[in-house]
């Protein structure tokens, strides 16, 4: 049963329990190669990094979809259409979501979802101060699992999925195709997905972004340890450790490592787990697509792309994604 809090947050009661974090860290350290899941990122202080992972110079992503966003946001709402529900995953940059709710024409209500409370209420409370008449249903619950969406207060023409920031970056692409397929259920037969997409590009341009100079992404990646060692009680020593991002061009993604800098043991609950010197965790992919590439991926999920808009540089895309079989031909 949803039970709703008591800042009118609903919450999705099939979330995981959020105490297998010992599990969640033995199992992934005792893969080969290890591995931890990147959402362990996003702790609080991990999410004020990530802000300012937004802000750095080389960090090109945020700003290139906001500057896509100021140009295309009514053609964007104009192909939405009127009476839309907004789903959007992720409570997200409030900046893209008011430059696309400011455009868009008589929406049913704004519905984020988050797994994350604070975030979440946060995001609530800018968007109600900015958009007074629009209903706004935040769900507690994390995107990625099926979600049972609050009931709209008027009926909506069709609902939109809105999925910004190139998140689905982060999701191999096995992984991307049965999120896409899941959303493809979620909206409905007159649905429509709206995701930001990252292009591939020079590489010396994608590394930078995920190397910048202040070393903010550094301490992002990091932080995952100074999580373990708060949260499990492991005894990762910091100094001991370095952020690695690459860019593989055969897969056409970021790979983000945390690499042991020298031979040594690290307590992970009861069990000591051996690194190797230059030994790596492999912890994020952050994946970039041409348009073809991400076409190929979304016909998979059997959604069909009906519009691709682009920054003036060509390095960010929106693509507005329908179920194939109702794509005008
Ligand atoms: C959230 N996500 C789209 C970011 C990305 O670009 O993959 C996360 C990030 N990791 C390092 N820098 C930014």
């Amino acid at each position: 049963m949803n039970t709703m809090q008591p800042c009118g947050i609903e919450d999705d009661d099939r979330q995981p329990p959020m105490n297998g974090l010992l599990e969640i860290a033995q199992r992934g350290l005792g893969l080969k190669p290890k591995r931890l899941p990147s959402w362990l990122f996003y702790d609080e202080r991990g999410s004020a990094l990530f802000e300012q992972i937004c802000e750095q110079p080389e960090y090109y992503l945020t700003r290139r979809e906001i500057a896509l966003m100021d140009e295309h946001a009514a053609s964007i709402a104009d192909s939405l259409g009127s009476d839309v529900r907004l789903v959007e995953y992720g409570s997200g940059n409030a900046l893209k979501t008011s430059q696309l709710l400011r455009q868009m024409h008589a929406p049913v209500a704004y519905v984020p979802v988050e797994i994350s409370p604070e975030p979440l209420q946060q995001s609530v409370e800018r968007l109600a101060r900015e958009f007074p008449s629009l209903p706004v249903q935040p769900l507690c619950a994390d995107f990625s699992k099926s979600l049972r969406l609050p009931i709209p207060p008027r009926a909506p023409r069709r609902t939109v999925v809105y999925f910004p920031g190139s998140t689905i970056g982060n999701f191999e692409s096995r992984e991307a195709v049965a999120l896409l397929r899941k959303i493809r259920n979620e909206m409905g037969d007159a649905g429509g997905v709206l995701v930001g997409v990252d292009l591939k590009k020079d590489p010396a341009v994608i590394e930078a972004a995920y190397n910048d100079r202040a070393g903010v992404t550094a301490a992002f990646t990091l932080n995952m340890l100074e999580r373990l060692n708060r949260e499990i009680g492991s005894d990762f020593v910091l100094s001991q450790f370095a952020h690695r991002a690459h860019y593989n061009p055969m897969a056409g993604r970021i790979e983000t490592h945390i690499v042991s800098r020298c031979a040594q043991q690290v307590k992970i609950g009861r069990a000591s787990v051996a690194f190797r010197e230059d030994e790596a965790i492999q912890v994020e992919y952050s994946c970039k697509y041409s348009v073809e590439d991400f076409a190929a991926m979304a016909a998979r999920a059997g959604l069909a792309v009906e519009q691709v808009w682009m920054d003036a540089k060509k390095m960010f895309s929106v693509q507005y994604l329908v179920r194939a079989s109702t794509v005008a031909r």
